[in-house]
């Protein structure tokens, strides 16, 4: 048995150039893990704690030097001596060590860097891949491994760029694809037409954080209008699919959904939705009503559920606790996966396996903010999680996961199969 040794953290840049922590934990065996987490920008009101030090003299005031001091302080010394295959307890014993419903007294961040470079120790020291190890260590039925769907951000708007688009992310799914590398393949030759497009619209091709273009459009139907095109002009019509992050929290305003300056109530947001999803094709709607919008939710999904993936991001944080209510409300049909909204990877999974039971689908996500750290690949593979959202085929922080994702295909072969429409509401695309 592995025990934990040593626990240390450094503060490092994210994707944005703003602070995060990267931990490195070391097993008593010598096997070694090393994680870095991400950040939020359009954050859920009702995440865990990101801890940051305030110190306007430094970045802002977004040092994470205390959480850095708190991995290498109380967390090291809450989880040396422990079982290091033993992921569930030693998360347990990090969440009582710090004590808070929202992990706001040691910072989820400074948590979940130790969580996953765990992880990755413990994988190391039982020389398995991560995603094989993951599976393991949660002793999860599925013998199969499923690649999952790319949903790739190549468009940005909201917090993500200043393209004047309300609607957060724009983005193309690959469901009909033979493999993961044809998928990819498919998003990001369209990615190459769709730069084209705008350069001949003379739009800028200049990129949002998540790496998709931020063109100054006037409207969002003229976003879906070049998008479809660019699919149809690469030659994917049928094949690849469109998705929003609407990140509605964002333009919820006084009651009302501020969409192109018109304030609608929640059930006009809804026409205008299932217009964009009839006319476009559209198979996912993630965060469509702001976080705290319930009985819209559970109205929405009643009216668009069969037909259509609406996700919760916003609306869960990855909390079992407030999917168990999404569940017994119907609020929602798929849940947005975020290991850093929750702040440990036992969460994590559990929020993954409630969903799955409950008939959810679910998307495994990265954040705006990001690191050269490919985790969520492993993750998505190790809960079969349907679908994988890390933005567009652009920026090496997105390309990582992506990438690694290539690299577990050519290692699992013919044991793994590519998941097309699996994670999707409407298997058959028709709506
Ligand atoms: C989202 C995410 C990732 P952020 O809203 O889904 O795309 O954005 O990390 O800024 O919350
Ligand atoms: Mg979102």
């Amino acid at each position: 048995m592995a025990k934990i040794e040593s626990v240390r953290a450094l503060e490092i840049l994210d994707s944005r150039g703003f602070p995060t922590v990267a931990a490195t934990v070391v097993l008593s065996d010598g096997a070694e893990g090393a994680a870095a987490v991400p950040s939020g920008a359009s954050t859920g009101e009702h995440e865990a704690v990101e801890l940051r030090d305030g110190d306007k003299a430094r970045y802002f005031g977004k040092g994470v030097l205390k959480a850095v001091a708190n991995v290498g302080g109380e967390l090291a010394k809450a989880v040396k001596g422990l079982d290091a295959a033993d992921q569930a307890a030693l998360d347990a014993k990090m969440i009582a060590a710090d004590g808070t419903p929202n992990k706001g007294r040691l910072g989820a961040n400074a948590i979940l860097s130790v969580s996953m470079a765990a992880a990755r120790a413990s994988a190391a020291s039982a020389k398995l891949p991560l995603y094989a190890w993951i599976r393991k260590a949660y002793a999860a039925p599925a013998k199969n491994f499923v690649l999952p769907a790319p949903m790739l951000n190549v468009i940005n708007g909201g917090k993500h760029a200043d393209s004047g688009l309300d609607v957060q992310e724009f983005m193309i799914v690959p469901t009909e694809a033979e493999s993961f590398s044809d998928g990819l393949r498919a998003g990001a030759e369209i990615y190459q037409v769709l730069k084209k497009k705008l350069a001949a619209m003379k739009m800028t091709t200049a990129v949002g954080d998540e790496g998709g273009f931020a063109p100054r459009l006037k409207t969002h139907t003229e976003a879906l209008d070049v998008l479809t095109a660019a699919i149809a002009e690469a030659g994917y019509e049928g094949k690849v699919r469109l998705a929003l992050d609407c990140a509605a929290s964002e333009y919820y305003k006084n009651g009302k959904y501020v969409l192109e300056g018109k304030p609608l109530t929640s059930a006009e947001i809804a026409n205008t939705y299932d217009a964009w999803a009839t006319k476009y094709g559209i198979i996912s709607i993630e965060d469509p009503l702001a976080e705290d919008d319930w009985d819209g939710w559970t109205a929405l999904t009643e009216r668009l559920g069969a037909g259509l993936n609406l996700i919760g991001d916003d609306l869960f944080v990855t909390n079992p606790v407030r999917l168990a209510r999404g569940i017994k409300e119907k609020a929602a049909n798929s849940i947005l996966i975020k290991l850093n909204q929750i702040g440990t990877l036992t969460e994590t999974v559990t929020a993954i396996t409630n969903a799955q039971k409950a008939g959810f689908s679910t998307v495994i996500s990265h954040r705006s903010g990001e690191t050269e750290d490919a985790f969520i690949a492993d993750l998505a593979v190790a809960v079969n999680g349907g679908a994988i959202k890390t933005g567009a085929p652009c920026r090496s922080e997105r390309l990582a996961k992506y990438n690694r994702l290539l690299q577990i295909e050519a290692e699992l072969g013919a044991k793994a199969t590519y998941a097309k429409n699996l994670a999707f509401a409407s298997p058959s695309g028709a709506r």
